[in-house]
C-alpha cells in the first residue's frame, strides 16, 4: 500500500511548454493567444507541482512506514511569501522554465511576480517557522508542519497622508495552485456544551464532552521542496467548515442571514490571521483558532500513527515529537490529554507518561504582554472537557512543587497554571512548561534571560528541560533565490555545495581583500541597489541613489524595536546640513519599512512621523540629495527579497534584552550588509562570528538596561547633548507636521517620560557616534567592500540548516 509509481515528468523547456499548454487548454479553458499572464503563472504552478508530486508521494509513504518517529511544528503562522522561484531553485528547473516562458513571450521574473505572497504570518515568529520547514525538507528530515488555512493573510498596508491604512488580503481570491484538498482526512473539533462524568461498564471514572457544537477542519497540504534532494514535506493547513451547510427552512422562510449563522460561525474560524505580533489576550475567536488547529493536528497525528501499523498507545511518544511555536498552540498539551484519556480511554499517568516526553515548547518573547493567557470564565464556556484536564494537570503540578518546597505558599501562587488575581486565568506559557520536555529560547542571550527571569522558579525544579537554539534563515530563499548576482559570484569560488551548507561561504574569508574580487562584489551590490532603487522610486517616489550608503530598517514597527531611534538619527543629520555641519558627510538613503498592530496608536504615530520626516528632508532644497527618506509601504516576505541584497547598512537597534533574535539581522548579513546594532538577541551571535571591526556596536547591555530603569532620567541627556536638544526642539517646533500641529506631541511626551521602557534616548548619543564611524568606514570603499565580504563569509552559523539540526540532535531526534 505504500508503493508509489508515479514516474518523473521530463524537465526540458518544451515538455513544460506541452503542459503548461494542457492546462491553458483542458483544465482553464483558455487558447494561448488571449490567455492573461495570470494564467500562465497557474498553468506553470500546477506543472511544477506535478514535477514534485511523485517525490511528494513516496516522501509522505516513507514517513509512514511502521516504527519511524515524526515530528510535527504547531504554528498558527507559516510566513511562507510566494512559492514558484523557490520551487524553481529546489528542483533545479530553473533552464527548462526560463526557456518555457521565453516561448510564452515572457520572463520567470514577470511570471512570478503574479503569484500573490501567502502572507499567513505576523513577521519573525511565522518567517522562521518557513525556513525551518524549507530546511527540513533539504535535510530529509520528517517533519510536517501544521498550521491553519487563512483566508485572509496579514493585512495589505498602504499610506494615505502619512498613515498606515489597512486593507484586507484576500490572498486565495484566485484560487492556490500549490494545494492539494485532502478531504478524506477531515476530522471534528468540538466547542461548547458540558462535560459528564460516569463510570464505564469495567467500572472506570470516565468522562464525556457532551452537547458539543462542532466543527469541521478540512486539511489542505502544501508541498515544501527540499534543495534538489527529492524529498517534498507537507506542509498541512485546516480549514474550518460547518457540519451543516445551512438551514434550507430558514432560508425559504425568508430568513436569509440567519439561515447561514451556523455555517458563519464555524467558518470564521480560519477565516482571518490575527495581525498582531505580541498580544491578542482575550479573544475568543483567537481561542477558538488554537484549539481548533491543535485538536485538528493531534487528532490527523494520532490517525497516521495508527494508520502506519502502531497500536500500542504506550509507545506513541516514541514515535512523535510536536514542537509548539510560541504559546499559540499550547493548549495542545490538554488537548493531547484529553483524546488518550476520553478517546483511547487511557488511565491518567500513563496519558501524562505519553503526553510530557512528546511536547517541546518554544519561546519567542520576553514581552509580558505577548505570553498569553486566557480567562478561566472564556475556557469554561468554550472548552470546558480541556479546562477540566488542565485543572487536574495543575493539581498533579502543584503537589510537586509542594514536595520539593514544603510550605512554599507564595511559590506555588507564582508557578501555578490557573492566575488567580485579578481574574482567573490561565497561563499558557505555564501549560507548555508543566507538559513539555523541552523548553528553549531563540537566541544564546534571550535563553538566558529566560532562565534567570521569567522562569527561573520552573529552571530550579527541572533544570534539563531548558535549552537555548539560536535562530536561522533558509540560504536557498535568502541568498540562492533573492540575490542571483552574488549567488553566481560564490558559486564561480565555491561550486554550488554551499546553497546547502552554508558553512563553506567561511571560504571567502581569504577573498576579502582581493582588490579584483572586491571590485565584482560590489559591482553586485549596485546592482542590487539598482533593483531596490526603481522598487523605492516605483513605491514611494523618492529617487535613491546606488552610490549612496543604503541605510535600512525593516521589521514589524513596535516601540521595542525603536525605529524611533532610527527617526532621531534622520532629524540629526537634516540639522546638520541645515547648519553646514559637513564634515566627514556621507550621503546616505534611510528606508523604513514595516507594518504596525492595527490597534497600536503609538507604532501607527510612528509611521506618519517616519512618512512626514520623509516629506519635509527630501523636498527641502537645501539637502540636495545629501540623505533621502523613504517609507516602504506592505513590508513583506517578497519585498524583503528586494531589499537585503541592496543593503549596505542593516539597522538592528532594539532596546537590548528585549528582542528575542532577530532574522532579519541575518538575512542582512548573509547580503553582505554591516550591522549596526546593539548587543541584543542573536545580533550577540553575529558580532561573535564576523569580529567586532566587522560591526557597529553601540548602546546599553541588556543589564545595564535594567539596572538603570529604576532611575532613568531621559531629560539629562537632553540637557548634555545639544544634538539631542536641537532634534528634540525641531520636533516639537512642528517644522514636520506644519498642518496637523500637535500630532507629535505624544511621541515627544513618551521620549521624555522617566517611565519610558524603550530608554530611547540613553542610546541616542552612543547611536550617533556609531553613525559617525559608519560613515568614516563608508569613505574607505575597499575597507567597506572587506567588511561586507566577512559578513557573508561568517553568516554559516544562522542557516536554519544548522538550526534544525541542533532541535533534531537535542530534541527531535528524527532519523
Ligand atoms: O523567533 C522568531 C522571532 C524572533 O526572531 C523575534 O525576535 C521575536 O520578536 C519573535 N517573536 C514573536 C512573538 N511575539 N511577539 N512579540 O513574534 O520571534
Amino acid at each position: 500500500p505504500h508503493a508509489v509509481a508515479l514516474k518523473p515528468l521530463p524537465a526540458t523547456g518544451a515538455a513544460i511548454v506541452h503542459d503548461i499548454q494542457r492546462y491553458q487548454h483542458y483544465h482553464l479553458g483558455r487558447i494561448m493567444r488571449n490567455c492573461p499572464p495570470v494564467y500562465t503563472y497557474k498553468a506553470l504552478a500546477w506543472t511544477l507541482r506535478d514535477h514534485m508530486m511523485a517525490d511528494w508521494m513516496n516522501t509522505y509513504a516513507a514517513r509512514d512506514r511502521p516504527g519511524r518517529r515524526r515530528g510535527y511544528y504547531l504554528s498558527l503562522e507559516f510566513l511562507i511569501g510566494r512559492a514558484l522561484a523557490n520551487h524553481v531553485l529546489n528542483l533545479g528547473l530553473d533552464e527548462a522554465t526560463r526557456e518555457a516562458m521565453h516561448r510564452f513571450g515572457q520572463t520567470l521574473e514577470e511570471v512570478a511576480e503574479l503569484e500573490p505572497d501567502a502572507g499567513l504570518g505576523n513577521g519573525g515568529l511565522g518567517r522562521l517557522a518557513a525556513c525551518f520547514m524549507d530546511s527540513c525538507a533539504t535535510l530529509d528530515l520528517p517533519v510536517m508542519g501544521y498550521g491553519l488555512h487563512y483566508q485572509y493573510g496579514m493585512f495589505h498596508q498602504h499610506i494615505e497622508n502619512g498613515y498606515q491604512v489597512e486593507d484586507p488580503d484576500h490572498w486565495l481570491r484566485d484560487g492556490n495552485p500549490w494545494e492539494v484538498e485532502r478531504s478524506e482526512f477531515t476530522c471534528r473539533v468540538p466547542f461548547g456544551g458540558h462535560t459528564e462524568h460516569f463510570h464505564d461498564k469495567e467500572g472506570r471514572p470516565r468522562a464525556r464532552w457532551a452537547n458539543t457544537s462542532d466543527v469541521l477542519a478540512i486539511p489542505y497540504d502544501m508541498p515544501i521542496s527540499g534543495y534538489r534532494n527529492h524529498v517534498v514535506n507537507t506542509l498541512r493547513l485546516w480549514k474550518a467548515a460547518s457540519t451543516d451547510e445551512f438551514d434550507l427552512e430558514e432560508f425559504n422562510a425568508g430568513s436569509y442571514s440567519e439561515a447561514v449563522q451556523a455555517k458563519n460561525h464555524a467558518e470564521h474560524i480560519s477565516m482571518v490571521l490575527y495581525p498582531n505580533d505580541s498580544s491578542e489576550n482575550g479573544k475568543e475567536l483567537r481561542l477558538r483558532q488554537q484549539y481548533f488547529l491543535a485538536s485538528a493536528s493531534l487528532q490527523d497525528a494520532l490517525r497516521q500513527w495508527r494508520a502506519a501499523g502502531n497500536s500500542d498507545l504506550s509507545t506513541f511518544a516514541e514515535h512523535n515529537v510536536f514542537q509548539m511555536n510560541d504559546t499559540h498552540p499550547t493548549i495542545a498539551v490538554a488537548e493531547l490529554m484529553r483524546l488518550l484519556l476520553d478517546q483511547e480511554i487511557m488511565p491518567w499517568d500513563a496519558a501524562w507518561a505519553v503526553t510530557s516526553k512528546c511536547m517541546a515548547y518554544t519561546n519567542h518573547t520576553l514581552l509580558p504582554e505577548a505570553l498569553e493567557k486566557w480567562p478561566v470564565a472564556l475556557f469554561e464556556r468554550l472548552l470546558p472537557r480541556p479546562l477540566e484536564i488542565i485543572y487536574e494537570i495543575n493539581a498533579h503540578f502543584l503537589r510537586e512543587v509542594a514536595v520539593k518546597w514544603p510550605g512554599d505558599i507564595e511559590r506555588r501562587r507564582r508557578m501555578s497554571i490557573i492566575e488567580e488575581e485579578p481574574v482567573r486565568q490561565v497561563r499558557m506559557a505555564w501549560l507548555a512548561i508543566v507538559g513539555s520536555f523541552s523548553v528553549n529560547g531563540v537566541a544564546a542571550l534571550h535563553s538566558r534571560l529566560l532562565q534567570e527571569g521569567l522562569f527561573r522558579d520552573f529552571v530550579e525544579l527541572w533544570p534539563e528541560k531548558f535549552n537555548n537554539k539560536t535562530n536561522g534563515v533558509t540560504p536557498r530563499r535568502w541568498v540562492a533565490h533573492a540575490n542571483p548576482g552574488m549567488t553566481a559570484l560564490i558559486g564561480e569560488q565555491l561550486g554550488e555545495g554551499w546553497v546547502a551548507d552554508l558553512a563553506q561561504v567561511e571560504k571567502l574569508k581569504p577573498l576579502a581583500d582581493t582588490p579584483a574580487f572586491q571590485a565584482r562584489w560590489r559591482a553586485v551590490k549596485r546592482a542590487n541597489k539598482e533593483r531596490l532603487a526603481a522598487l523605492v522610486k516605483a513605491e514611494c517616489g523618492v529617487e535613491f541613489s546606488p552610490d549612496a550608503l543604503f541605510d535600512v530598517q525593516v521589521k514589524r514597527i513596535h516601540e521595542y524595536k525603536r525605529q524611533l531611534l532610527n527617526v532621531l538619527h534622520v532629524i540629526h543629520l537634516y540639522n546638520r546640513i541645515n547648519r553646514g555641519r559637513l564634515d566627514g558627510w556621507i550621503d546616505r538613503c534611510v528606508l523604513i519599512g514595516g507594518k504596525a498592530a492595527p490597534g497600536y496608536a503609538m507604532a501607527k504615530r510612528i509611521i506618519k512621523l517616519v512618512n512626514s520626516v520623509a516629506d519635509v528632508v527630501n523636498s527641502d532644497p537645501d539637502v540636495d540629495g545629501r540623505l533621502k527618506v523613504a517609507f516602504l509601504p506592505n513590508y513583506r516576505v517578497t519585498s524583503m527579497e528586494i531589499i537585503a541584497p541592496a543593503t549596505d547598512l542593516s539597522e538592528q537597534i532594539s532596546t537590548a534584552g528585549k528582542e528575542a533574535s532577530g532574522t532579519g539581522n541575518m538575512k542582512f548579513m548573509m547580503n553582505g550588509a554591516v550591522t549596526i546594532g546593539t548587543y541584543d538577541g542573536a545580533n550577540i551571535e553575529i558580532l561573535d562570528a564576523v569580529g567586532a571591526d566587522n560591526f557597529f556596536l553601540f548602546g546599553l547591555k541588556a543589564e545595564e538596561v535594567e539596572a538603570l530603569r529604576p532611575r532613568y532620567q531621559p531629560q539629562r541627556y537632553v540637557e548634555q547633548d545639544s544634538d539631542l536638544r536641537d532634534v528634540l526642539d525641531l520636533l516639537r517646533s512642528g517644522h514636520f507636521n506644519l498642518c496637523e500641529p500637535g500630532i507629535f506631541d505624544p511621541v515627544i511626551d513618551a521620549l521624555l517620560s522617566p517611565h519610558d521602557p524603550w530608554m530611547v534616548l540613553a542610546d541616542f548619543r552612543s547611536y550617533v557616534d556609531a553613525q559617525e564611524r559608519v560613515a568614516q568606514a563608508w569613505q574607505a570603499p575597499a575597507h567597506w567592500t572587506r567588511m561586507s565580504i566577512l559578513n557573508t563569509a561568517s553568516s554559516g552559523y544562522f542557516s536554519t540548516d544548522r538550526t534544525m539540526q541542533e532541535y533534531n540532535a537535542e530534541i527531535w531526534k528524527l532519523k
